[in-house]
């Protein structure tokens, strides 16, 4: 296939404008962004995604999870499209670039081959997958794991928010339900450019990441049943803490992590104790812990041994346990085709780039299950993300996309 010349690059600074106007949508509190899946502000950020698509040309689907496919036709409209993008809804406290770059990025190639005049043999389609974070409605990567087979529809729409309120309710809601069925597209290849999340690049001197692997996961919520009583008048020894217990399995996540190193992780993020009074001693608890490794035989150790000492923790204490796997996914192996495009990419342009692991879970992951997919990364400042201080330069996001343009068009085949 022919290469793009080298000299075919992106607008970065329409990239930027753009990545600025959809950061103006559901605001956080300290610059970065509050657009939740399914909440009204993601409804606003699809339509306004959806209007710059209709300005470029293209055609929009939506499927029966809302999953948003943008369509430019190629001169074979047999040929199978490829597929270019990642998601629109951020973390409660998120930045404005993790998922975002990767949609308008994906939009940036198209108003750059429309500029350009340029025409590919395949169509190419632009992508927003819902529910990518998994913040409100676990597990992530919910709506593409539907795409790929992993969750049935049935079960994805039942899931329910902190607020009790199903992802198929709040779904029809805004309104954003489509007609077609999920998982019917088929798709000649995936790319999706995505900030690294994490502290590599940016420290290595690195513009772009060869995304080779992505660490594999699990989610595991915890259920800690005790007894509420009075926080003064109850003597110690007759104490059935579930705040003790929750606070002891959390560093014992740390170590098992720890003790696993290199390359695996462990945290609690999400935790609620309940009554959650300040003299009432907590009967019950409720926490989700995050294992991640890219190597799987580390990710089941880690898993194995938590539900161990877990079991022991509450034994001591005299609480029930229930254990619940809410989330998972093994490391993923990228294809190597579509990964040399992005690599060959980033030696043609020039960029400065390396092999790197995704840390961060993304839609590739189960896009790849199914179709030959690789993922482009750009730095992100002090390796930061999930944090409103999430930052990345305009140069780098910049590269990143000139990158993921060259790898689409080139796997589209430039007919003219
Ligand atoms: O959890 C993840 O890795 C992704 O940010 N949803
Ligand atoms: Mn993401
Ligand atoms: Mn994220």
């Amino acid at each position: 296939m022919a290469a793009p010349g080298e000299n075919l690059r992106i607008n970065p600074d329409r990239l930027w404008d753009s990545l600025m106007e959809m950061a103006k949508i559901g605001p956080g509190v300290a610059g970065g962004n509050n657009r939740q899946t399914l909440t009204d502000a993601d409804s606003e950020g699809r339509h306004l995604f959806a209007a710059w698509c209709a300005k470029a040309g293209m055609k929009m689907g939506v499927d029966s999870m809302g999953n948003m496919f943008a369509r430019r036709e190629g001169t074979d409209p047999d040929a199978l499209p490829i597929y270019v993008g990642s998601h629109l809804d951020t973390q409660p406290t998120g930045g404005k670039y993790d998922g975002i770059l990767g949609v308008l990025g994906g939009l940036e190639v198209i108003r750059s081959l429309n500029d350009m005049n340029i025409k590919t043999k395949h169509p190419i389609v632009v992508t927003n997958w819902t529910n990518e974070e998994g913040t409100r409605f676990a597990p992530a990567m919910l709506a593409s794991g539907v795409f790929a087979g992993m969750h049935t529809e049935d079960w994805a729409k039942d899931r329910t928010d902190a607020d009790g309120k199903k992802f198929g309710d709040e779904l029809r809601r805004i309104g954003w339900e489509g007609d077609e069925r999920v998982g019917e597209r088929k798709m000649h290849a995936f790319f999706e450019l995505h900030i690294e999340q994490g502290p590599i690049l940016e420290a290595e001197g690195k513009q772009i990441g060869v995304v080779t692997h992505g660490q594999g996961l699990w989610w595991l919520e915890v259920t800690l049943t005790g007894k509420d009583a009075h926080t003064g008048s109850t003597p110690m020894n007759m104490r059935v803490n579930a705040g003790l217990g929750m606070a002891r399995i959390t560093e014992a996540v740390h170590r098992i992590a720890m003790d696993h190193q290199p390359a695996a992780v462990g945290a609690v993020g999400q935790a609620n104790v309940y009554p959650n009074s300040r003299n009432v001693i907590p009967g019950k608890a409720v926490f989700t812990i995050d294992f991640r490794s890219p190597d799987l035989a580390k990710l089941t150790s880690m898993r194995e041994k938590l539900e161990v000492e877990a079991a022991q923790i509450a034994a001591d204490l005299g609480l029930g346990i229930s254990i619940e796997p809410v989330g998972h996914f093994d490391p993923v192996t990228f294809d190597e085709g579509c990964v040399a495009a992005i690599r060959d990419a980033a030696e043609r342009l020039g960029y400065s780039h390396m092999n790197i692991v995704s840390g961060a879970g993304h839609d590739a992951c189960w896009i790849n299950r199914l179709y030959p997919t690789a993922m482009v990364m750009c730095p992100c400042v002090g390796g930061l993300s999930h944090n409103e201080a999430e930052e990345i330069s305009k140069e780098w996001a910049g590269a990143g996309a000139d990158v993921l343009f060259h790898a689409v068009v080139e796997t589209a085949e430039i007919v003219s």
